[in-house]
């Protein structure tokens, strides 16, 4: 399938959805969501993708929403909650509960809902000359896309609040001491990396990944007593996955086990 905005291949497990923009740094535009809706029904539709990569072209991975779509001089205001509840909550919803590993490689500049869907990402790779900028504040917003939710979990609450309401830059290599993102590489390294993480991920026991990734994300809401009832419901669902009986069976025999994802 052929996109306008966005670019979106997939081969080898790993579906990659390049955001594909770059002029005005690949900030969203109405259309750019509905193509991301489009590459969101083929991913989880195609039982061979086992992981997902989401990165930008040119110098930018996302700059939010594109402000160009707003008009400050509309008589008739537009409800932003709608721009919400149609375009970007279904959008970090499916990242979050897609029942597979996603990885951000951030390529350069994420801000405002750009940043957020960084964030809503599992594991983000970033290059050493990205940043991270919650813009919203400088418009008068507040981060959405997830990014409340996001921020204080991540980074912890004080952290989160400056950078909420100051919107400074957080370099990459800031982001990775404050716990922000999971790696951040040199510039040149980032394809390779990337390549390397999604090829071990697409090879992992995919279910069992899905599984984990529900875990941790219910983890920060819940009490002991119900992390230890969810951890023992999906235990049980991961008992009953093929890779489960593979994984054993491989280290039995001491050999390099073959995971088919489910
Ligand atoms: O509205 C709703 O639906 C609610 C949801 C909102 C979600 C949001 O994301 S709100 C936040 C929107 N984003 C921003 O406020 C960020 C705006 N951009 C910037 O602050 C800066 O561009 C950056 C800090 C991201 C990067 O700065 P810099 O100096 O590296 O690049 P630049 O020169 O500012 O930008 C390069 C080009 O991209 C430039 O176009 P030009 O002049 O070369 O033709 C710039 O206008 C364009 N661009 C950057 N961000 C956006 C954009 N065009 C439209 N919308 C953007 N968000």
């Amino acid at each position: 399938m052929s996109f306008d905005t966005i670019v979106f291949e997939s081969a080898d497990g790993i579906a990659t959805i390049r955001l594909n923009r770059p002029d005005s740094l690949n900030s969203f535009t109405a259309g750019m969501h509905a193509e991301l809706r489009a590459a969101m029904d083929i991913v989880e539709s195609d039982a061979s993708v086992r992981c997902l990569v989401i990165t930008g072209t040119g110098r930018g991975f996302c700059a939010g929403q594109d402000l160009n779509e707003r008009d400050p001089a509309a008589t008739q205001k537009m409800d932003l909650g709608e721009s919400l509840d149609n375009n970007y909550n279904p959008l970090i919803r499916r990242f979050k509960n897609l029942p597979m590993p996603v990885v951000a490689a951030v390529n350069g500049v994420a801000a405002g809902a750009g940043a957020s869907l960084a964030l809503a990402s599992d594991l983000v790779l970033a290059a050493r000359s990205a940043r991270f900028i919650q813009a919203f504040c400088k418009i008068g917003l507040i981060p959405d896309a997830g990014g409340t939710w996001a921020l204080p979990r991540l980074v912890g609450h004080a952290r989160a609040m400056g950078l909420a309401l100051l919107g400074d830059t957080v370099t990459a290599e800031q982001a990775e001491k404050y716990g922000m993102i999971w790696r951040c590489v040199d510039d040149e390294a980032l394809a390779g990396e990337t390549a390397a993480l999604s090829r071990h991920l697409a090879a992992a026991p995919t279910h069992g990944l899905g599984l984990i990734k529900k875990a941790i994300n219910a983890s920060l809401g819940n009490d002991l007593d119900t992390q230890l009832d969810l951890e023992r419901d999906l235990q049980r669902k991961a008992g009953f996955s093929e890779d489960f009986d593979e994984g054993v069976a491989a280290f039995q025999q001491k050999r390099a086990a073959v995971f088919k994802g489910r």
